[in-house]
């Protein structure tokens, strides 16, 4: 028997543009995404965009209920800006509604709400000011994060600045996959120091009011493994972790950049413009508990050409991916599956993160064509996706066992949700979408985990 703590969050997570909907619904003004789709639908899985999602807007009180029938006692989402600030400024009213019963709504279900500022979803007139590139835009963000603490701080008492950061410099500003599709290192940087300058913006703020509650930052972490105990690769892996994992994690939790990496960037031409007010705002207002996303590892080994110009400096310059003959792929994703990284995870925590407070906030397989596997009930029998939990959750009980302080498991997700680029491509719930009718179905995944959660454990 695998026994959790008590007062464990079992729960699931999403966040407001991929389950909405009402993209244009209700005063909502447009965020990058709605306007990408609407140039270059193209790029996205079967030309599905983001109108065209599992509609929580609509259906959410019901959704509240299947909740209670998997037995979650904790549900994670986000605002989204361009919905409560439509024009940056001005509080659309239908919107404060809407958060407001859902809020509601979930708490009289008892269970508790987590609630995410950013996730991906820049409004489209802020991302024409620069996005991230632009102070004016941190400014509106930290004005954005108090209007929502003051709307919903009284109900909700967990908050979180970020959803994973790090992707939308990766995708946004290093590898054109998301939107505005640049790739230039120097940018990303800026991108990324601005965003975790928003984020420290956003706890000091929340500070500020004297709310009775925590704020925290949600992280990808995706623990860098070298190929081998060479020097090279070795120097390969903490490379990619000063890039991928500590450019957030140390700031967040510890208020300071890794030496190393400010070093880095420095050889090479890359510091943003940093001031010793913002460092010093980015000490004080350290997070009070850390949310991980953590789906597959990086494997690495030292590069093989070295191709180290500064015009053309990417992270990739600095290593190659190792691609592990023993790993186990989830072919559908084409992401590795590696249990033991989320062990690997929470004893970095512990050991190197004055073991603060965490919980597991998003964790999940992605499956196409997962009607293949209906019963005759309807149901889709996704043994693999409890498989891939079970092993998990196991290797969590066990840095539980030794002294992690890790506070809660949520699944990636509830219903099949609209993902970025992939669409419906990948299926990821506990329940399934039909998307023609837009009915849900329980999987048997879910039937496990309302189990799990109702007995803390399996
Ligand atoms: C995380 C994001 C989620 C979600 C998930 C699954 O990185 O926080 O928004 O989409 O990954 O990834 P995907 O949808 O790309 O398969």
């Amino acid at each position: 028997m695998y026994q959790f703590p008590n007062g464990f969050l079992w729960g699931a997570a999403a966040s407001a543009t991929q389950t909405e909907g009402a993209a244009e619904l209700d005063g909502k003004a447009q965020n990058i995404w709605d306007y990408w789709f609407e140039i270059e639908p193209e790029r996205f899985y079967e030309g599905v965009g983001p109108k065209n999602t599992s509609d929580f807007y609509k259906y959410f009180k019901e959704d509240i209920e299947r909740m209670k029938a998997v037995h979650l006692n904790s549900f994670r989402t986000s605002i989204s800006w361009s919905r409560l600030l439509p024009d940056g400024i001005k509080v659309n009213k239908k919107a404060v509604d809407f958060y407001n019963q859902l809020i509601d709504e979930l708490i009289q279900h008892d269970i508790e709400p987590i609630i995410n500022l950013f996730h991906f979803d820049m409004p489209l007139h802020m991302q024409e000011k620069g996005g991230w590139e632009s102070l004016e835009v941190v400014e509106a963000f930290n004005f954005y994060a108090k209007t929502a603490f003051e709307l919903f701080g009284d109900k909700v008492k967990k908050w979180t600045t970020f959803n994973e950061p790090i992707v939308p410099v990766e995708m946004g500003y290093l590898n054109n996959y998301h939107y505005p599709c640049v790739i230039d290192m120097k940018r990303a940087v800026v991108v990324a120091y601005h965003s975790m300058l928003a984020s420290a913006k956003a706890v000091k703020t929340y500070r500020d009011l004297s709310q009775d509650g925590q704020i925290g930052i949600i992280l990808n972490l995706t623990p860098s493994y070298p190929r081998s105990q060479s020097k090279g690769d070795i120097e390969a892996a903490k490379i990619a972790d000063l890039f991928f994992n500590r450019s957030f994690l140390d700031p967040s939790v510890l208020g300071e950049y890794p030496t190393d990496l400010v070093e880095l960037l420095r050889t090479h031409d890359l510091m943003p413009e940093v001031n010793q007010i913002d460092l010093e705002l980015i000490k004080e207002n350290t997070v009070d508990f850390l949310g991980v996303n953590y789906y597959q590892p990086r494997r690495v080994k030292e590069k093989e050409a070295n191709t180290t110009k500064t015009d053309s400096i990417l992270p990739e310059s600095f290593f190659d991916p190792y691609i592990w003959p023993d790993r186990r792929m989830n072919p559908y994703r084409g992401w590795e599956i590696y249990e033991k990284g989320l062990y690997d995870i929470a004893t970095n925590i512990k050991d190197n993160y004055g073991n603060i407070p965490w919980y597991v906030a998003e964790n999940g397989m992605g499956v196409e064509g997962e009607e293949r596997f209906k019963d005759e009930k309807d149901m889709i029998q996704d043994d693999y996706r409890i498989e891939f939990y079970e092993e998990h959750l196991k290797w969590l009980h066990k840095a539980i066992e030794e002294g992690s302080n890790c506070f809660g498991y949520h699944v990636w997700t509830f219903i099949d949700n609209w993902s970025w680029l992939n669409a419906y491509k990948n299926r990821y719930g506990l329940y399934r979408i039909d998307l023609n009718t837009k009915q849900r179905y329980m999987k048997k995944s879910g039937l496990w985990f309302g189990d799990v959660a109702m007995h803390n454990g399996f």
